[in-house]
């Protein structure tokens, strides 16, 4: 079953159009950012919500990073595989990823590298917590809180959709 973060926030109800922002330094190619826009789009299309690429990243509600290590907020990325990426819950829109990782934006069972993890899966996660779900304890729940190193699970499960629901 879904879950929420204490005191269950989300984003208003004046703030349903959200906009979305990569850090400049990460120079991101044009088929990483399609994965987020794909990604976003799993949710836009259960709920009242919009998310629009920017490219003031200093404006974005949601702030896509990729770090290594330490990077000033007090959890620190800690290499291959352990933490792949944080989220914050709303209406923080901090979105990190851990830029050690050997992130898959393909096929991740296609992958031969072991510690191989699919961007687009940890995405549609973390974007569940951008927007206030917590985790579910239904294993097919995009919001489950493992998933098998090599797999791709991107498809929004029923329970996730009636948390959001519930939300939006
Ligand atoms: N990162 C954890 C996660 O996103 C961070 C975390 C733990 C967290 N508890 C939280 C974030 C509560 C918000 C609220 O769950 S992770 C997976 C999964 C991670 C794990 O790197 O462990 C995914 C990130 F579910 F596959 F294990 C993305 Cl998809
Ligand atoms: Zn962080
Ligand atoms: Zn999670």
């Amino acid at each position: 079953h879904y879950t929420f973060f204490p005191h269950q926030p989300t984003w208003p109800s004046s703030r349903l159009d959200l906009t979305y922002g990569f850090l400049p330094d990460n120079q991101l190619s044009d088929t990483v950012k399609a994965v987020f826009a794909k990604a976003f789009a799993r949710w836009a299309a259960v709920t009242p919500l919009t998310f629009t690429m920017t490219d003031s990243y200093s404006m974005a509600d949601i702030k896509i990073a990729f770090y290594t290590g330490d990077h000033s907020d007090g959890e620190p990325f800690d290499g291959v595989l352990g933490t792949l990426a944080h989220a914050f819950s709303p209406t923080d829109g901090r979105f990190h990823l851990d830029g050690a990782e050997n992130w898959v934006v393909d096929d991740a069972s296609k992958s031969s590298i072991s510690s191989a993890v699919d961007l687009e899966s940890v995405a549609v996660h973390e974007i569940g917590h951008l927007l206030g779900l917590g985790h579910s304890s239904y294993g097919d729940a995009i919001m489950y809180p493992t998933i098998s190193s090599g797999t791709k699970k991107v498809e929004l499960w029923s329970d996730d959709i009636e948390g959001i629901q519930l939300l939006y």
